[in-house]
């Protein structure tokens, strides 16, 4: 290998706050699902031979008329950044493969200055070249990274290729099968951060665990000059405090703090946050709250809580696509709100930082996951550390986001000893790095008559007994035959279902024994309700799910057409009847949780 490639930067805290260079807008793209612009004819890859180059990230132009080269960007059509490939494109809806984009721009380089380039994401295995070299490979659909591109950056014209190849391997993580769809490309924005020499890499500004009178965290620096004075100030809150990096740049923090006001859904207090030391400084937005378990009860603020939520995947079915704007994720929670929810699970992966910044001010608390998801290579060294840097990645961003109250490690994935370690390593890795949150996964139920029990190894090792459920739609079929079932629960923790729910056509009207109606899901949703109010520790719900969202799993040619049907609001947005079930039972718990 001898084109030389960076290492991939630590993720900086807060990279939107910085002075940035936004790279958002049309790029040009070239479809290439043999690779061609990847390996010569003898399946060499072109940046791992001797002169690093022949692929199409040298974007050329032929130097005479003479001259064969069988790509041009400049002529290549052109897709919008953000925004995956499948909703732009019509003959791409289903593609899986390698999508080359092209981006040219300008740039002023500064002396003295560090220079990041940052995907907030790619899907799924991204290769990056500036200037046709190669800055390195990042694999993770949904997870933020970053190059440092100091002395690689020139000063005026500067042109990025992005290979970005969403195909589907057993041992990535998800894995192949899913029930979303796989969109592809450069999905979330892409932007140029500029840093001093010496900056501010990392800092955590949260409350103790469980101590609602201290403030307490960490102030990293990444650079030459790593000793220096650092100040904390919340002028709202009447902190100001300095503290010394020690050799390795790290702080850390412990204040006391008098009044403050806590943040909750009811109260979703911001303050603003100033982090500076001698050489650089940048601001936030950070609410304080505390979250704990005490027996089957969720405390947040010491007070016991029932999360009111709905699960959410990070779509737009009006685009029928990733979300793309401050907007598409507003609109969402501002669904989730109109249905009376105080909680949202984001599933089943990493969303936009954005999503976690809106919840926050909008005031929802947010279970975060990383997606684990169905049977993943549970002995393969490299799928675990894929997972576990997924999480570290997602942890890391989102740590100073009150709204998360619960960073979950995965979905439904299937009882057994390497599993068992694989998701136990995965747990303690997320307490080793933040001891304030809650650590779940959605578990599965087994079922013996009707009985549905929940005794997942898994479970000692989580904070709240989570699992999904179906009964009603996959467990038999008819609504009123729900409230049969009991649960034996093994584990005396707050019981949050991650999941249940059943498919119905918009506008589909029928009996409530007939699948796919809105009066099936309807009579499901009463039933459900039913049934899981005999759950003396029932603290939280996320039923699936808020929107229809696209799935080539569904192939019903009349119900479904690539839709999963599960949505409270339909693809266009409007409200199915089991909506409003939901809604005024979430108004009665409002009540009862006073
Ligand atoms: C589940 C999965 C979710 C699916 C859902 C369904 O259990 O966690 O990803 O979409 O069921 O609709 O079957």
């Amino acid at each position: 290998m001898k084109s030389s490639i960076a290492q991939q930067a630590p993720l900086i805290q807060n990279i939107q706050a910085r002075n940035v260079l936004s790279l958002n807008g049309r790029w040009n793209y070239i479809v290439d699902p043999y690779e061609n612009g990847y390996y010569d004819y003898r399946h060499e890859a072109f940046d791992a031979t001797t002169s690093g180059t022949g692929g199409f990230y040298d974007d050329k132009k032929p130097k005479d008329k003479g001259e064969l080269i069988e790509y041009d960007f400049d002529y290549s059509p052109t897709l919008n950044v953000p925004g995956d490939w499948n909703s732009q494109v019509e003959k791409l809806e289903m593609y899986e493969g390698t999508v080359w984009y092209r981006r040219k721009f300008n740039a002023a380089v500064k002396p003295g200055k560090r220079y990041i380039l940052y995907f907030a994401a790619v899907n799924y295995e991204a290769h990056v070249y500036l200037n046709g070299k190669k800055l390195g490979m990042h694999k993770g659909g949904f997870n933020s990274f970053q190059f440092e591109v100091t002395g690689k950056l020139k000063a005026g014209e500067n042109f990025i290729v992005v290979k970005a190849d969403n195909t589907r391997h057993q041992d990535e993580i998800p894995t192949i099968n899913t029930d979303w769809w796989n969109y592809g490309g450069i999905t979330r924005d892409v932007f140029i951060a500029e840093v001093p020499d010496t900056y501010i890499a990392d800092y955590k500004v949260q409350l103790a665990k469980n101590d609602a009178a201290h403030i307490e965290g960490y102030v990293q620096l990444n650079g030459n000059d790593l000793s220096q004075d650092v100040t904390l100030n919340i002028p709202e809150a009447g902190i100001k405090t300095t503290v010394k990096t020690d050799a390795t740049g790290r702080a850390v923090i412990n204040i006391p703090v008098r009044k403050i006001s806590y943040w909750s859904p009811e109260n979703p207090k911001l303050y603003s946050v100033n982090v500076a030391a001698g050489t650089d400084n940048v601001s936030d937005k950070i609410g304080f709250r505390t979250i704990q378990v005490k027996g089957t009860d969720i405390m947040l603020n010491g007070k016991s809580v029932f999360l009111r939520g709905i699960s959410i995947h990070d779509e737009n079915p009006l685009l029928k696509g990733r979300n793309r704007s401050t907007g598409d994720l507003k609109m969402l929670l501002t669904w989730a709100k109109e249905m009376n929810c105080n909680y949202v699970r984001l599933a089943h992966y990493q969303h936009n930082e954005e999503m976690l910044r809106l919840a926050d001010e909008m005031g929802l608390m947010v279970w975060a996951e990383v997606p684990v998801y169905w049977t993943i290579s549970w002995e393969n060294p490299a799928t675990y550390q894929n997972a576990e840097n997924q999480l570290t990645g997602l942890i890391t961003r989102d740590i100073n986001r009150a709204s998360i109250i619960v960073w979950s490690i995965g979905n439904e994935t299937p009882v057994s000893e390497p599993r068992l370690k694989f998701m136990g390593n995965l747990a303690s890795k997320a307490r080793s790095l933040d001891n304030t949150r809650l650590v779940a996964a959605a578990l599965e139920v087994h079922r013996k008559g009707n009985e549905a029990i929940v005794d997942d190894p898994l479970g000692e090792k989580l904070d709240l007994v989570s699992f999904n459920e179906y009964a009603g739609w996959y467990w038999g079929g008819d609504p009123s035959g729900i409230t049969k079932y009991n649960f034996n629960i093994k584990y005396n923790k707050p019981v949050v279902i991650t999941e249940f729910g059943g498919d119905a056509l918009s506008g589909y009207h029928a009996d409530a024994n007939t699948r796919w109606s809105e009066e099936y899901q309807e009579a499901l949703y009463k039933n459900q309700i039913a049934m899981l109010s005999k759950i003396t520790a029932l603290r939280g719900m996320t039923p699936w799910i808020l929107a229809d969202f696209r799935s080539p799993r569904r192939q019903h040619p009349v119900y479904q057409t690539f839709w999963n049907r599960k949505g409270l609001i339909s693809e266009t947005g409007k409200k199915k009847q089991a909506f409003f079930v939901l809604k005024s039972f979430y108004d009665e718990l409002e009540k009862k949780y006073k």
